[in-house]
């Protein structure tokens, strides 16, 4: 690799500023007062412990470039080489999915989910209106697969909206959303897990504490907020049960065997501001007894809240049979399982360790047995703003650190053994990050067969890592080569605000087709129409006229020419366009852009989509193909003739 990579890791001097004692400075400026440096990424209700902390020199730079042991895995991927992983990367408040491949870091897809695309035409095609029920923001933060026997089944993808309390679905063999489930009487759905032994439940946090019914009553009586832990059925997408619970939920996890689903509880005393959020120095590790809950489910010890008809398992107080409350130091925020499914880590970002939580403790805990604390079998310091935790499936686990700006390698049953009184140090290497790490995440990790590969770094900030692009800087999602006994940085990834989580997947266990299949669920509607129309959507052109002011345009494409190169309308008229791409060929795609209508979709090959509009304006307008196709693809176009009425 090169020099300059090795400059980045190398141990900064102390009298030397640098650039980490830079970006500490500057995140204790930004945060200002009591709200120090962890203010300014990750983690919104973040305090300070000790301002001082954020500066502390020389934090986790022990690096030692080229030392022994040291990863050697190659970036390279020759042209016309494909990669070995999907990296699946979250979107942020872009409310989209894209898709990586991995280890070239290359982009390879967008996949619009709450957002408005106009290249697809996401969110204006007439599905993917009524899908979206006519928003177009989002915030996607935690993206997961589905799961069959503990790995990857390549089925969907589950992705929660923070913004607007939504957990969407993607079908990976076409990379596109076929469902968007309205979490009920949920604010701020945070985390989300689907369970691994099977496609099962995928559980969603709700993070904003709100007086439930949220109808206008008991907002100024914070004793009455309440959060819902809730599980959603990942293949009908149904809303099964939800349980109210007192604290703010955070990220969330489900162990390998569907016995628990787990949740990170900030803000146990129930406060409203800043000082009250931070009064006790103690949270929780939720764990939630799913056979419990369902049995209270199927028995009807449920009550309802506001107008939506789903269970829901009032376990306020309680500390089981429902959930389990094991402490651990003030505000975590990251909960992660082991791929052997034996341990529960979660991390505090006040606090500079993590939490291991032995599962096969947790049921004497809810039988009583043991008290829920004497499930944590070890507790290793890890550095300043510990928040996630990847695995490479050799006993090591790799946190990120936030204030510290780096990974932490540290080893788990050294990790149990020092807190069992032996002498030994589990932390095996701290590695520089650039800059302010927030999740942290490693090939199929989040899996039983995690493979130790490559680690991803997701940063909040890049500053000085690439060329400068105005105010707003992209973010820096490094890849790590975790191969070997010592991390190493192996590639600066630019990316847009603001991929929160990523996902480093086999691409043997994806797989995608060419051409759109015809059971997706916008066929419902499209196909209902052409039946009542008497249309062959694969071969007619025709304009059908409803009524007097509704008109259906079904067209054909096939490169490089439309079926139909002229249709009249009369002023005023709703006109949908219901278009089939014809050809069969790979990559090859058309669409319909309608001049000065806001009018534009894409096609896949064999795929039909719709687009409802409104032809506003008397006059003529050229229709054309906005996706580059064939040599006469600027030929391809048509008129739509707009006829006063
Ligand atoms: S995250 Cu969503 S606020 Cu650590 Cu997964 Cu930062
Ligand atoms: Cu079809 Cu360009």
């Amino acid at each position: 690799m090169s020099d300059e990579n090795h400059d980045e890791t190398t141990p900064e001097a102390p009298s030397k500023p640098g650039r980490r004692g830079f970006i500490a400075k500057t995140g204790l400026a930004i945060g200002g007062g009591v709200v120090a440096a962890q203010m300014i990424g990750c983690g919104n209700e973040s305090p300070a412990t000790d301002t001082n902390q954020a500066a502390t020199p020389g934090a986790g730079s022990d690096e030692t470039p080229g030392a022994e042991g040291e990863g050697h895995l190659s970036t390279d991927v020759e042209p016309g080489q494909l990669d070995d992983y999907y990296g699946i990367w979250s979107g942020g408040q872009s409310g989209e999915v894209r898709i990586l491949g991995v280890p070239s870091m290359r982009e390879l897809k967008r996949i619009p989910v709450f957002n408005r695309d106009a290249a697809t035409g996401w969110g204006a095609t007439d599905w993917s209106k009524e899908l979206l029920k006519g928003r177009s923001s989002g915030d996607t933060h935690h993206v997961h697969l589905s799961y069959t026997d503990g790995t990857y089944d390549g089925r969907y993808a589950y992705v929660n909206d923070k913004a607007q309390g939504r957990l969407a679905r993607i079908r990976l063999d076409l990379m596109e959303v076929d469902s968007i489930v309205d979490i009920p009487n949920s604010f701020g759905t945070h985390g989300i897990f689907p369970q691994r032994h099977r496609t099962g439940l995928v559980f969603c946090n709700s993070e904003f504490r709100a007086p439930l019914p949220n109808n206008g009553t008991d907002m100024d009586d914070k004793t009455k907020y309440s959060a819902l832990h809730t599980a959603i059925d990942g293949e009908s997408m149904e809303v099964k049960w939800q349980v109210q619970i007192e604290g703010n939920l955070d990220l969330a996890a489900a162990d390998y065997e569907g016995k628990y689903s787990f949740a990170c509880c900030y803000n146990s005393e129930g406060g409203v501001t800043l000082e009250e959020m931070m009064a006790a120095d103690r949270d929780y590790l939720y764990v939630f007894n799913l056979e419990n809950i369902e049995n209270a489910v199927s028995g009807g010890n449920t009550t309802t809240i506001g107008d939506s008809p789903v269970p829901v398992v009032d376990a306020r107080g309680d500390n089981g049979p429902f959930v389990l409350r094991i402490p651990v130091p003030k505000s975590p925020h990251g909960v992660n399982i082991s791929p052997d499914g034996r341990y529960a880590i979660c991390s505090g970002k006040l606090s500079p360790t993590c939490t291991v939580v032995d599962i096969q403790k947790i049921a004497q805990a809810f039988a009583g047995d043991i008290e829920p604390r004497d499930c944590v079998v070890a507790e290793p310091e890890v550095g300043l703003g510990p928040l996630h935790t990847a695995f490479d499936g050799r006993g090591n686990a790799y946190t990120s650190i936030f204030i510290d700006s780096v990974v932490t390698k540290w080893n788990i049953e050294k990790a149990i053994q020092k807190f069992g009184g032996q002498d030994v140090d589990p932390i095996i290497q701290k590695l520089d990050v650039n800059y302010q790490i927030g999740h942290v995440n490693a090939s199929m990790s989040e899996t039983k067969n995690a493979d130790g590969k490559w680690c991803v770094a997701l940063c909040k900030f890049s500053k000085d890592r690439f060329l400068p692009v105005g105010p707003l800087h992209p973010e820096n999602d490094q890849l790590i080569d975790i191969s070997g006994e010592r991390m190493r940085l192996a590639h600066d990834g630019a990316t847009y605000s603001e991929p929160h989580d990523a996902l480093i997947v086999d691409k043997s266990l994806i797989h995608p087709v060419n051409v759109d299949p015809r059971d997706l669920p916008r066929y419902t509607q499209i196909n209902a129409w052409a039946e009542e129309d008497g249309i062959n959507l694969m071969q007619d052109n025709r304009v059908v006229r409803k009524d007097d002011n509704h008109v259906r345009v079904y067209m054909t494409s096939r490169a490089p020419a439309y079926g139909m190169t002229e249709f009249r309308v009369k002023q005023g008229d709703i006109v949908t366009i219901i278009d089939t791409n014809q050809d069969d060929v790979e990559d090859l795609s058309h669409g319909v852009c309608v001049t000065n209508h806001d009018v534009n979709f894409g096609i896949n090959p064999q795929g039909t989509q719709s687009m409802t509009f409104t032809a506003d304006k008397v006059g003529l307008f050229w229709y054309y193909c906005p996706w580059f196709c064939h040599a006469l693809h600027l030929e391809m176009r048509g008129r739509m003739i707009v006829e006063p009425r």
